[in-house]
């Protein structure tokens, strides 16, 4: 029997799967050829799906914890005998410190829209504290709405029609996969393509041109281009003319502090290298920018991608289709979503704790203290920064966690109680997606592996235990589904419904002209935007700490976050948790490839198999992947070394802004 479903991973692409089953089971998992976008075909990752989904390592039975903390010892218990524990504590919590001290975290293990926020509406009824979700690309949504407002990003397929295309800041070889199959068919047709990153990442592969930055620098190469359209007349004044707001001021208050020598000297790319960017977007008819997420998990993140977004208006690259800039879909607002996540369940307004900084809520808060967290599709002991002081939180003896989880994660190993989860081939959902604009229904395809249980089902089991009495808490999953379709958007309203009720995806459409008529408050481009504090795009430094060398740890082909660890088919192939260091950096250090050296700062020490490649520049080292903590000897991975600091707006993850320094790994050394 083949069953139709969506990929449900954290990955632009949201593919549409079919699942063959045979006797319960799913025994082959094929790409949808009818996917408008993805069109029958998977990544590496999830073309083995059936191996996640019956994995030997899938939790069965709710645990509870019968060893120390983090050791990993458990008993089986009942579902009844979990949920009571667990709301009986609730109850002694909340009399002693109040509902604040339940603290909620989750974040990305299931991206379908009711699986993925029906949490809020339990804890918004609790009267818990919130979380703050910006671990991934507030900064560059912020970024982006500071100059477009919430104008829609352009359909991927324009990309095709570009005749060149920069990829900045995306490794998309690795994180979206199908984005790379249109840019081919671009190259084809004689589109050149450039790659802004860090370091050569694999992507560089189909890159005509790879420009390395210094991390962090962006916003500098940005304006430093800019100059030089200005100086050159390069720029496209009817267009500036009609749909921007302040070209002029940005010209005399900011551009001319950043002419080639500056600019070189920030971002380390060569004077002759930015003339020559400069003169191929000019030339260009329809550049075409691909912006990652990476560039904006800085101190500076917001206001990098802001002024990249400035970019195109200048030399009217909106005009053509194929032009512009792509930055994050966001089709959530196809959905009235405030049907899943309930915010008219809160009493009062809760404090607000932010998910980048769970090391200080779980050791510093007071009032109240945070007594017990829920962990929920997500692995916060691997893929949060400062990861000693978050596993230090999860010693606390006084802490009451619990983590509903697909695996024993790192995060599951510190639970007093552990409960199972069904993969999404076992829930109902529904799924919009970042990378485009398909949105497509799924129901559960087979019955739950073992005794594990939904997000969606688990809440409305807790609900029922505390006597909540809302009618959200006895409905299913595709209840709320049917809901969210019964009560379309006026932009759901246009796409067929009957279609998207069966399952089948479909599009939505953009309006007319989206390209042209920009949805900000003055209907133009905004680089000058009066309602920011710096109504101007300028370059802001990053934090950067005093350390020589930077630290980049972005996505491994073969996982995905911290996902697809349970799979040693696709840890294999990702070998080791390797340093990728330049030649001469590791001449200087006297290290050699394939030893294990240390990487240390003020957080933390993580150690890794170094291998020597001039893909990294001098001065930056790079890891690819987060594994689990188990996997290293010291029981701690690459976010031991990142920090807890903030973007400069939106509250996001500052994960790349980070400086270490190595030293090689004694043996008989196991700190
Ligand atoms: N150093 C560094 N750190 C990073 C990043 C980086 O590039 N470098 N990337 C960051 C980014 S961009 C993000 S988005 C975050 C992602 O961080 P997370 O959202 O925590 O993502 P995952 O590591 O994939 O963990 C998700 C967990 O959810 C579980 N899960 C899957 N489906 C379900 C379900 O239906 N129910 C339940 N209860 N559990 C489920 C999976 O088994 C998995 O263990 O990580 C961030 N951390
Ligand atoms: N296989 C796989 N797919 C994934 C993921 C995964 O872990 N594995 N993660 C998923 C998630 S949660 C997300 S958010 C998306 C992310 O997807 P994107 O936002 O497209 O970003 P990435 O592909 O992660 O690439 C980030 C790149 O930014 C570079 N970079 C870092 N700092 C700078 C800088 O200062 N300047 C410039 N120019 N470049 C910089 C890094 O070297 C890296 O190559 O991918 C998703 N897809
Ligand atoms: S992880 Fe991304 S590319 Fe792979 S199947 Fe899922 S959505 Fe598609
Ligand atoms: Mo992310």
């Amino acid at each position: 029997m083949l069953k139709r479903s969506v990929c449900p991973y954290d990955c632009p692409d949201t593919c549409g799967i079919i699942a063959e089953i045979k006797n319960g089971q799913v025994v082959k998992v094929t790409g949808d050829p009818e996917h408008p976008y993805t069109q029958g075909f998977l990544c590496a990752k999830m073309a083995h799906y059936e191996k996640t989904v019956h994995s030997p390592q899938r939790l069965t039975k709710p645990l509870l914890r019968t060893g120390k903390k983090g050791e990993g010892k458990f008993s089986a218990i009942s579902w009844d005998d979990a949920i009571d524990q667990i709301t009986d504590r609730w109850k002694s919590i909340i009399a002693q410190y109040g509902a604040e001290a339940i603290l909620p975290y989750s974040y990305a293990g299931t991206m379908g829209i009711v699986q993925r926020n029906c949490g809020e509406a339990f804890f918004n009824r609790l009267g818990a504290s919130r979380l703050a979700r910006t671990i991934c690309s507030s900064a560059k949504s912020y970024g982006w709405s500071a100059v477009m407002g919430a104008t829609r990003t352009p359909h991927p397929e324009e990309v095709k029609q570009s005749d060149l295309i920069i990829l900045w800041g995306t490794n998309a070889f690795a994180t979206n996969i199908h984005f790379v199959k249109l840019v081919r068919t671009a190259k084809k047709q004689g589109a050149a393509v450039w790659l802004i990153d860090t370091y050569e990442n694999p992507t560089s592969a189909i890159a005509d041109k790879t420009v390395l930055v210094r991390p962090g620098s962006d916003g500098a190469l940005a304006l430093g281009i800019m100059h030089i359209l200005n100086r050159e007349g390069w720029i496209d004044k009817e267009f500036i003319s009609s749909h921007v707001q302040g070209f002029e001021k940005l010209q005399k208050e900011i551009l001319p502090d950043y002419p080639p020598e500056k600019v070189s000297r920030i971002t380390g790319v060569d004077k002759t290298i930015l003339e020559d960017m400069a003169a191929g977007y000019a030339g260009s008819k329809t550049p075409f920018i691909s912006l990652g997420s990476g560039l904006s998990r800085y101190g500076n993140g917001a206001m990098t991608v802001r002024t990249i977004t400035c970019l195109p208006a200048l030399v009217g690259a909106w005009r053509k289709p194929g032009g512009g800039l792509f930055a994050n879909v966001s089709s959530g607002s196809a959905f009235y979503s405030y049907l899943v996540t309930r915010e008219d369940f809160q009493a009062n307004p809760t404090r607000i704790i932010n998910m980048n900084q769970l090391g200080t809520a779980l050791n510093e808060l007071t009032q109240p203290p945070v007594m017990s967290l829920y962990v929920y599709h997500s692995n916060p002991a691997v893929i949060a920064p400062d990861q000693n002081m978050i596993i230090k939180g999860l010693l606390r003896d006084d802490l009451f966690t619990i983590v509903h989880e697909r695996f024993l994660t790192d995060t599951a190993r510190y639970a007093d109680m552990v409960l199972p989860a069904t993969s999404s081939l076992e829930q109902a959902d529904i799924f919009r997606s970042y990378g485009h604009y398909v949105i497509q229904r799924a129901s559960a395809v087979i019955p739950p592996v073992g005794e594990s249980k939904s997000n969606w089902e688990v809440f409305q089991l807790l609900a029922q235990s505390l006597g909540f009495q809302e009618p959200y808490f006895f409905q299913s999953a595709d209840d709320l589904i049917n809901q969210l379709i019964a009560n379309p958007t006026p932009w759901l309203e246009q796409v067929d419904l009957i279609r998207l009720n069966n399952g089948q995806p479909v599009e939505l459409p953009l309006p007319e002209g989206y390209k042209t008529s920009f949805l900000t408050s003055s209907g133009k481009i905004e680089i000058y935007n009066p309602s920011e504090k710096e109504p101007l795009p300028y370059y802001l430094k990053p934090y950067q700490d005093n350390a020589p060398f930077y630290l980049m740890s972005t996505p491994s082909i073969y996982s995905l976050n911290s996902s697809f660890n349970e799979r040693p088919d696709l840890v294999q192939k990702k070998e080791n948790a390797y340093l990728f260091i330049n030649p001469s950096d590791a001449q200087n250090r006297k290290l050699k490839n394939g030893q294990l050296v240390i990487a240390f700062n003020s957080r933390g020490e993580v150690i890794f198999e170094l291998k020597i490649t001039d893909k990294v520049p001098s001065g930056v080292l790079v890891t690819e992947g987060l594994f689990w903590n188990q996997s290293f000897p010291n029981n701690r991975s690459v976010n031991a070394l990142t920090s807890q600091r903030l973007t400069d707006q939106a509250e996001a993850s500052t994960l790349y802004d980070v400086k270490v320094d190595i030293r090689p790994f004694e043996e008989g050394e196991n700190n």
